[in-house]
């Protein structure tokens, strides 16, 4: 990309908007495209095609997209499909209309079957079932793989899509009912430890594995794919490392410094049972994530709630 080239981050605000706004300005680019969900809501196929065809951006990134933890995809799967769906479909064909350059999108790892053999690799996509959880979730961004696929079959633009692991860092969503597992139990430690409580609830069995890659990871990812990389094929981006539900409270319990019990609450759904992702493709392209997971989530504490920097 051309320094003075002119970038549309959607999502902006977002944990990893808000990220790639800051690798991207760290590599000198400052000609951004950014707005709000107040300014322009991108649900709305008229306002989309307007600001595409007013601003004419000449890269764009898809980093909006209504998120949410194990809780919040299966209650609110209505809103986690069409609002996914129509951000997606909107962009993307807007670009298509306006030249767009190249275009990133960003998925999750939660396409793949809920039973793909582990690692997964990018062509373990469409065969098997998803994990119920978080299906609405999971085809909507399937939708958005298979846009830019088709785009760039039938029109030749330069469309590419990623799939992020499990994402933590700064930005994130500590609202415990709409959360992912990270801030959640960073919280949930962080209040017992001030509240002096005796124990902390740990949704499920504890024994689904999870693989967890800071934001500030995937931005440099995603920056370097925006440099090299032009394939159809969706490429996975995470850490190729993974841990139980059960080892990582232990991990935030000892960072946050909390002394009581964990009480598993098997009423809570398990999820997936695994998922971790096969990276060797992006390996093999020249990238690898470089912040550990122990020393991510005591950054992340750190920034969060104690507000001091060592
Ligand atoms: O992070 P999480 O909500 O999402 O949950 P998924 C991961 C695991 O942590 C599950 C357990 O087994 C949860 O039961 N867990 C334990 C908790 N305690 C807690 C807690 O206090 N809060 C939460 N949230 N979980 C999501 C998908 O799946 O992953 C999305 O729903 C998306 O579609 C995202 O793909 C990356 O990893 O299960």
């Amino acid at each position: 990309m051309e320094k003075t080239a002119k970038i549309y981050i959607a999502g902006h605000t977002g944990m990893v908007g808000s990220a790639i706004h800051r690798k991207l300005t760290k590599e000198g680019f400052s000609n951004f495209l950014l707005k709000s969900v107040e300014e322009l809501d991108l649900r709305d196929q008229h306002a989309v095609n307007s600001f595409f065809k007013m601003e004419m951006p000449d890269y764009v990134i898809i980093a909006a997209a209504k998120v949410g933890g194990i809780l919040a995809n299966n209650t609110f799967k209505a809103e986690f499909l069409y609002d996914n769906l129509m951000i997606e479909a909107n962009i993307i064909h807007a670009s298509y209309q306006s030249k767009v350059k190249k275009l990133l999108f960003l998925g999750s790892s939660c396409i793949y079957p809920k039973f793909a053999p582990q690692p997964m690799r990018e062509e373990y996509l469409l065969t098997g079932t998803l994990e119920p959880t978080n299906d609405a979730y999971a085809l909507a961004k399937i939708a958005g793989i298979k846009l830019c696929e088709t785009y760039r079959q039938q029109y030749g633009c330069n469309f590419i899509s990623c799939m992020p692991t499990n994402l933590y860092g700064a930005n994130d969503n500590y609202d415990l009912n709409a959360s992912h597992v990270l801030p959640a139990l960073i919280r949930k430690f962080h209040e017992a430890k001030i509240a002096g409580k005796p124990e902390v609830e740990i949704w499920g069995t504890g024994k689904p594995l999870r693989e967890f890659l800071h934001v500030e990871d995937l931005a440099d990812a995603c920056f370097f794919l925006m440099e090299n990389y032009n394939d159809t094929s969706t490429i996975n981006v995470g850490s190729g490392e993974e841990i139980s539900i059960n080892d990582l409270a232990i991990m935030v319990k000892k960072i946050v410094g909390y002394e009581g019990d964990l009480k598993y609450d098997s009423e809570k759904p398990d999820g997936t049972p695994r998922k971790l992702l096969d990276v060797s493709k992006l390996h093999q392209l020249g990238w690898k994530h470089s912040i550990k997971l122990e020393e991510g989530i005591r950054i992340v504490y750190r920034d969060k709630f104690l507000n001091t920097h060592e």
